[in-house]
């Protein structure tokens, strides 16, 4: 964070144009655009940069790997909407982002990556830790930029802003030469302003299709909203709970989109796919008519396409032309930002009562509804069912959650019912272990009055466990439990379903992590058995700092209802008869 008493000459609030080295033009743009946070590791190529931070307010994350970086920069963002900004130095500082980079990418996270570049001069002769960055991260930015002249470090850096968060956001990389953060330019931030958005020519709604989409609507009987990730990215909540309540339809969630739609409300039916609710796929099966809002129809969302609820017309609304009729062809596309085309389409949509069709949809849910197991008496087994559903009961689901990926994410989805938007922070297209940590630092620090978790594997902890040392240094309070099951739990289950029980490399030896967490002067403890779970998530929840809570939960319980690979939504296999999770009568 700066310091010097220079500052307010430097930053971006200046009028005329100031002459500035290009490291501190970064500084000065990053100001002028809002920021205030950045996640960031240095070397060589980047110390100009580092050299000029304490010049600026800017609040700077040392991290201990750029992962770290890349994964707290996309948790801040997907916090708070803002865009989240991480540095690396060149070579092997960049190249560790790229796992960071292509989760953002593939989950529309709106994020700006600056490495450090070497001097223009040796620029492609295999200079120390010069490698192509911006080749390597062709495919997983939305854009990238090589600049190597300090008077094009604002522009190039007011564009990425642009870029990174207009219509379908995405993740921007601006490598920068040493001699161009060296060397020293004008700054006007106003005249460094990139041209205005120009909006793809094909956003653009028909009132023709309007009426088309609302006529589907309003002769539906049995509609379904598949409502994703789009909902929270464009903010359309509000109109979605209005087109849902006034016309009846029930609401399917992606892992995405959860937290976008009140998990209370009665329209609510919960996460569709391959692990989604039994009835949410049903549902989806035997719909005559699909609004999808703001998703791309993922694999883990349609099962085999040609067997995709079949009988159903679509509309799709969605911002990206490119998704439209790519994986699910589509009867109606309005084709825009989600917000925008619900508030078009909403006066044509007039009240509606829909009894039979919900109340269908409540008898498949009285067959399916297997797993609710808020009143099962204690087995004695500690399972991670419950420790997230005990956990959404004790922060009353107004946490904000950071998952890692493998069944515990699954369970999370299930089991933590988000009320609010922005709420689950998760890894979903990319599913990268080790997100968990440093996306819960991000969204802490993007929300710091907000009660933050970690729900992860024993796996993926391991994966970015060296954050720790971030969080001991920065004196971040989050809370995180490890869903520790002695297995690559997913892979396990994958291997216990279709490989004949072959438990290939996915035992796991982990160390004892709550003196892990000591070693990082963070307390933490273990827990075994259901009776201890709401006295340690107390405990956790008032001590002053970050917390650790190690969970030994079943280790070979598994997640269901699962939908395999190749096969249609409605063919789910459900959890085996006998379980302990079984709902009774009695709990209802
Ligand atoms: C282990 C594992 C299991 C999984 N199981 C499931 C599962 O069972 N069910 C499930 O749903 N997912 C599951 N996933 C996640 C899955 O892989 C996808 O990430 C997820 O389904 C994508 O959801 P989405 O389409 O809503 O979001 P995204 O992939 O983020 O897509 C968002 C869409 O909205 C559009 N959009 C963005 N902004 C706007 C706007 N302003 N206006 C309009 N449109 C906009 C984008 O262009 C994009 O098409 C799983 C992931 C993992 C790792
Ligand atoms: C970086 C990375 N490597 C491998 C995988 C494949 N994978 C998906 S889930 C999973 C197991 C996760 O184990 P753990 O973190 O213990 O979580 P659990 O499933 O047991 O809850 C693996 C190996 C992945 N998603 N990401
Ligand atoms: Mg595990």
């Amino acid at each position: 964070m700066g310091t010097d008493a220079n500052t307010q000459n430097l930053n971006a609030q200046t009028t005329t144009p100031t002459r500035l080295t290009g490291a501190e033009i970064l500084w000065a743009t990053l100001v002028g655009e809002g920021v205030t946070d950045v996640f960031g590791y240095p070397g060589g190529a980047i110390l100009p940069v580092y050299d000029a931070l304490r010049k600026f307010p800017i609040r700077h994350v040392l991290v201990r790997h750029e992962q770290g970086a890349a994964h707290m920069a996309d948790g801040y963002a997907r916090a708070s909407g803002k865009v989240g900004v991480c540095v690396a130095t060149s070579g092997p500082g960049a190249t560790n982002l790229v796992t960071g980079i292509a989760n953002a990418m593939l989950d529309s996270i709106p994020m700006v990556c600056i490495t450090g570049q070497v001097s223009s001069k040796v620029l492609g002769t295999d200079a120390f830790q010069e490698v192509d960055i911006t080749g390597i991260t062709l495919p997983v930015t939305k854009h990238n930029f090589l600049v190597n002249r300090a008077e094009d470090i604002a522009p190039a850096l007011r564009h990425a802003f642009q870029i990174a968060r207009s219509a379908r956001p995405g993740p921007v990389l601006v490598d920068i030469t040493k001699d161009a953060q060296q060397a020293t330019a004008l700054f006007d931030f106003e005249a460094a302003k990139p041209r205005p958005y120009r909006p793809h020519p094909m956003l653009h709604v028909d009132e023709s299709d309007l009426e088309q989409a609302a006529e589907l609507i309003r002769n539906a009987k049995q509609p379904v909203i598949l409502a994703g990730h789009g909902i929270i990215i464009s903010g359309a909540e509000e109109q979605l709970l209005t087109l849902a309540e006034r016309a009846q339809i029930p609401v399917g969630l992606t892992l995405l989109g959860l937290s976008g739609f009140p998990a209370s409300h009665p329209l609510n039916l919960g996460m569709m796919g391959m692990h989604g609710e039994a009835w949410v796929n049903h549902a989806i099966q035997e719909a005559d008519l699909l609004i999808a809002c703001g998703m791309r129809f993922d694999d883990r969302v349609t099962g085999t396409i040609p067997t995709f609820a079949t009988k159903a017309k679509k509309i799709h609304i969605e911002v990206d032309p490119a998704e439209v009729n790519k994986n699910v062809k589509v009867d109606i596309a309005l084709i825009g930002d989600l917000r925008e085309v619900l508030e078009k389409l909403l006066p044509r949509i007039p009240g509606h009562d829909r009894t039979a069709w919900l109340k269908a949809i409540d008898k498949i849910k009285g067959a399916a509804a297997v797993r609710d197991i808020k009143n099962l008496p204690d087995s004695g087994h500690l399972y991670a069912a419950h420790v997230v559903h005990d956990l959404w009961r004790i922060t009353g689901g107004n946490a904000i959650v950071a998952t890692d990926v493998g069944q515990h994410q699954m369970w999370e989805a299930q089991y933590f019912h988000h009320e609010k938007p922005r709420t689950l922070i998760t890894s979903g297209g990319l599913g990268t272990m080790g997100f968990a940590l440093p996306a819960a630092i991000g969204a802490k620090v993007a929300c710091p009055d907000k009660e933050v978790w970690v729900i992860a594997g024993d796996g993926g902890f391991q994966m970015t466990s060296a954050e720790l040392c971030t969080i001991a240094q920065e004196k971040i309070k989050i809370n995180i439990a490890i869903i520790n099951n002695g297995f690559l739990g997913m892979v396990r289950q994958w291997q216990e379903f279709f490989y004949d029980r072959n438990y290939e490399s996915t035992p796991l030896l982990s160390p004892d992590f709550v003196k892990l967490a000591e070693a990082h002067g963070i307390a933490g403890r273990t827990v075994s058995t259901r009776a201890e779970v709401a006295d340690a998530v107390a405990e956790a929840r008032s001590a002053p700092g970050a917390f650790l809570l190690n969970f030994m939960v079943e280790q070979e319980d598994s997640v269901y209802p699962m939908i395999p690979v190749g096969s249609a939504l409605h063919e789910m296999i459900l959890r085996p008869g006998k379980s302990p999770l079984l709902q009774t009568p009695e709990d209802e």
